[in-house]
C-alpha cells in the first residue's frame, strides 16, 4: 500500500489550504473544503474495510451512499493542514444508511469533519444531478467579498452584474453568476437546504455577511472562481467610495460572453 501523505488528493487539500489561508481568507477556523475521491484511487493508500470509527452527519445523504470524501475537520485551522494533514483532514465514506459516515483516515485526535458538513454534501448532490463531474465543494470568507456584503445590496443580479462589471474576465469565468442567500445561522441543515438549492443554478453562493462557497470539478476550477469574485470585490472596495468614470458596459460584457463561447445570464444583464 502506497503513503496516504503522497497521495495527489492530500497534497492539494494542503496546498489549497495553505494558499488561501495566506490569503487571508480563512482565519482561525474559518473555511472548510470538501473533494470527493476517486474510489480506486483511495484504495492504492487505505484499506477500505478497514473503518477506524463511525460519525451520524445528521442528514440523509443517500444520494451519495458509498461516495467517499476527503474534508477538512471542524475546529481546525486552514494555517494547520500543511503541517499535520493526518489531524486536520479525514477520508470519510457515506455508509449503507445514507446518514453516517465512516471515517476511513485522519481526524486523529478524535476530532470530525467541518461543522458545515450539510452545505457541502447537500451542494455536492445538486451539482451532480446538474453535472455528474463535479467533486469540489469550497467554503470561504475572502475579505473583500465579505466587505462588500455590507454595503452592497444583496440581491443576486445587482451582486452578480456588479463583480461582472469589475474585470473584463468575470462574465467569462462564472458566466452562471452568483446566487446570494440571507444571513443565516450556519452549520445547520437549513443553511445547507438552502445552499444546495442556489446550487442547483449557481457554482458559487454568497452567505449574506459570512462568506462564500464555490463547487467545481477540480480543486483548481473551484479556487479560481472564489479567487475570481474576491479579485472583482477587490475592485469594487477600491473604487465604490469614488466617482465612477468608466465602466465595461453590458454590450461589452455581451461581446466578451459571445466571444469566450459561454452561456452567460442574459437575465442578469440590463439590454
Ligand atoms: O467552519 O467557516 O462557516 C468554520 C466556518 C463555518
Ligand atoms: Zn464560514
Amino acid at each position: 500500500m502506497k503513503d496516504i501523505l503522497t497521495a495527489k488528493f492530500v497534497k492539494e487539500m494542503q496546498s489549497t489550504t495553505a494558499n488561501m489561508y495566506r490569503l487571508g481568507w480563512d482565519e482561525r477556523n474559518g473555511g472548510n473544503i470538501s473533494y470527493m475521491l476517486d474510489e480506486k484511487e483511495v484504495a492504492e493508500y487505505l484499506d477500505l474495510n478497514n473503518v477506524i470509527r463511525t460519525i451520524p452527519t445528521g442528514f440523509d445523504a443517500t444520494e451519495l451512499i458509498g461516495k467517499i470524501f476527503i474534508v477538512t475537520g471542524t475546529g481546525k485551522y486552514f494555517k494547520n493542514v500543511m503541517d499535520d494533514p493526518e489531524n486536520n483532514l479525514g477520508i470519510i465514506r457515506i455508509a449503507a444508511d445514507g446518514t453516517t459516515a465512516e471515517l476511513l483516515w485522519g481526524y486523529t485526535d478524535g476530532g470530525k469533519f467541518t461543522s458545515e458538513l450539510p452545505a457541502h454534501l447537500m451542494s455536492h448532490m445538486a451539482r451532480l444531478r446538474v453535472d455528474p463531474e463535479n467533486r469540489v465543494v469550497m467554503h470561504s470568507h475572502p475579505t473583500n467579498t465579505l466587505a462588500m456584503n455590507y454595503i452592497h445590496e444583496l440581491d443576486e443580479k445587482k451582486f452578480t452584474h456588479t463583480l461582472w462589471e469589475m474585470c473584463t474576465e468575470c462574465i467569462v469565468v462564472f458566466p452562471d453568476g452568483v446566487g446570494v442567500l440571507p444571513w443565516m445561522l450556519c452549520g445547520t441543515n437549513e443553511i445547507g437546504e438552502a445552499t444546495a438549492k442556489k446550487m442547483e443554478e449557481f457554482r458559487l453562493v454568497v452567505w449574506g455577511m459570512h462568506g462564500i462557497y464555490g463547487a467545481g470539478k477540480t480543486m483548481d476550477e473551484t479556487f479560481g472562481l472564489i479567487e475570481t469574485v474576491e479579485k472583482a470585490a477587490q475592485i469594487y472596495m477600491l473604487t465604490a467610495h469614488m466617482p465612477r468614470v468608466n465602466t465595461i458596459k453590458d454590450s461589452e460584457m455581451v461581446e466578451l460572453a459571445e466571444f469566450f463561447g459561454v452561456k452567460y445570464r442574459k437575465d442578469f444583464l440590463n439590454l
